[in-house]
């Protein structure tokens, strides 16, 4: 399933006038306002968020899993798959793998059919929360953790395999989330599993090449639920920091306890140069359960606000690593991600319009009503003209939902495919 460039244009005549019209109203009084609306519009053109090839099938739970059927079932199939996403949206230009779920069989082959499709490889994820098949050892009680130091061994070399892996392909870091933790109290040595997971984490970041980064992403519970070893933002950075300047701190959108302030944690972690990776969702409860901005639009733009203001002020933080982290039962896995790429999209265009000069003044001044104005003016604005505007300059679909449905793209993939469904993540 290739989706050809006529298809594209031909699906956009019958929405450009409206576009135009909308754009230009949007454009003008923006531009009245300040705004540098061409700038804005190649931000967002810019901006590309990384697939990851687990959420491509549908989600399940532990207590079922109904398909969409005609879903990838070989890495080809999920490159593929990016490569629709990509080609309407414009927004989705790399695939985040995982191993051993993703080994390529022909590595020359994938990265031609990935570049064909202008498809990058972006972090590598390891696996230590799963045993693989023929493994020696088991990651019942935990990996990098382990009391054992031939389980610790394996999960290093794991890793290691891993970012071997990611090289022949191009990706530039490895991403490591661990499942480590303890049910009940008592269970684990909190030092100990600390110390042996900073120590497993150094050997591995002794094997991270120069041009990569080391992302740790932490987790407040589950599949544990007494303790996760990496379980907050301060643990994942005291680790980054014992790991050394190429490792850094990865913020997952659903791994926070109920009320966290991330925005706050984020603004912080670009101050000292340590935020490195973002894993994009949303959630009632926990998780990466549900669409990006389903739930907490507001709280999703508030972050975008502090990223906004890492990336034009913190030169001390490098390029991020951006990724959806989704999983969705009852939604085309297609069209959730659609949707989500959408709202990431939404929530930083809104952010681009923050006026920070006006904000920084207001801020001085401690006039708070002023501040809550500024940031609430930019929440309000539509600026759905702004992110078909920037689809359209690259080549994509105004409407990224609609063209999917047009186009029939779920009932070409069963054609194609068959009743064919996927083996998921968490
Ligand atoms: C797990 O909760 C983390 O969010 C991981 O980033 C990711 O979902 C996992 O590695 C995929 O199975
Ligand atoms: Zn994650
Ligand atoms: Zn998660
Ligand atoms: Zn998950």
């Amino acid at each position: 399933m290739k989706i050809q460039k006529e298809q594209i244009s031909d699906y956009n005549k019958n929405g450009l006038e409206s576009h135009n019209e909308s754009f230009d109203f949007l454009a003008n009084k923006l531009t009245k306002e300040g705004h540098d609306v061409t700038s804005i519009v190649s931000k967002l053109a810019d901006f590309q968020v990384a697939i990851p090839s687990w959420a491509l099938g549908a989600g399940g739970t532990r207590f079922g899993r109904f398909s969409f059927y005609g879903e990838p079932s070989s890495l080809e199939q999920k490159i593929e798959d990016v490569g629709v996403l990509h080609a309407l949206t414009q927004t989705a230009g790399a695939v985040s793998l995982h191993i051993p779920w993703d080994v390529p069989s022909d590595y020359n082959a994938i990265k031609e059919l990935a570049n064909g499709l202008d498809i990058k490889f972006d972090a590598v994820n390891s696996n230590t929360f799963q045993d693989q098949k023929n493994a020696k050892e088991s990651y019942k009680y935990g990996s990098l953790s382990n009391t054992s130091e031939a389980v610790r061994q394996q999960a290093i070399q794991h890793n290691l395999d891993v970012i071997n892996i990611g090289n022949k392909l191009g990706s530039k870091a490895l991403t490591v989330w661990l499942s480590d933790g303890s049910c009940f109290p008592g269970q684990n040595n909190f030092q100990t599993a600390f110390q042996n997971t900073q120590d497993s984490l150094k050997d591995i970041y002794k094997g991270v090449p120069d041009d990569w980064k080391l992302l740790i992403e932490y987790k407040p519970y589950e599949p544990n639920f007494y303790s996760t070893v990496i379980q907050d933002w301060g643990a994942s950075l005291m680790l980054a920091n014992e790991c050394g300047e190429k490792a850094f701190t990865l913020v997952d959108l659903g791994h926070h306890l109920p009320n966290s302030n991330i925005e706050q944690i984020v603004s912080i972690l670009q101050l000292k140069g340590k935020l490195g990776g973002f894993h994009f969702n949303d959630s009632k409860y926990g998780d990466d359960d549900l669409t990006v901005g389903s739930i907490k639009p507001y709280a999703l733009f508030l972050i975008f606000n502090e990223l906004v203001y890492g990336m034009e002020n913190n030169p001390q933080n490098p390029d991020l690593a951006w990724m959806i982290d989704a999983s969705h039962n009852v939604k085309d896995p297609l069209e959730d991600l659609i949707q989500s790429l959408e709202a990431i999209q939404e929530a930083y265009a809104k952010a681009l319009l923050i006026d920070q000069n006006a904000l920084k003044a207001a801020q001085s001044n401690n006039d708070v009503v002023k501040c809550q104005e500024i940031l609430q003016g930019a929440y309000r604005t539509d600026v759905r003209p702004l992110l078909e505007k920037a689809r359209l300059n690259r080549g994509g679909v105004l409407s990224p939902i609609n063209a999917y449905r047009a186009l029939d793209i779920r009932g070409g993939l069963i054609k194609e495919r068959g009743k064919n469904t996927i083996a998921t993540g968490l």
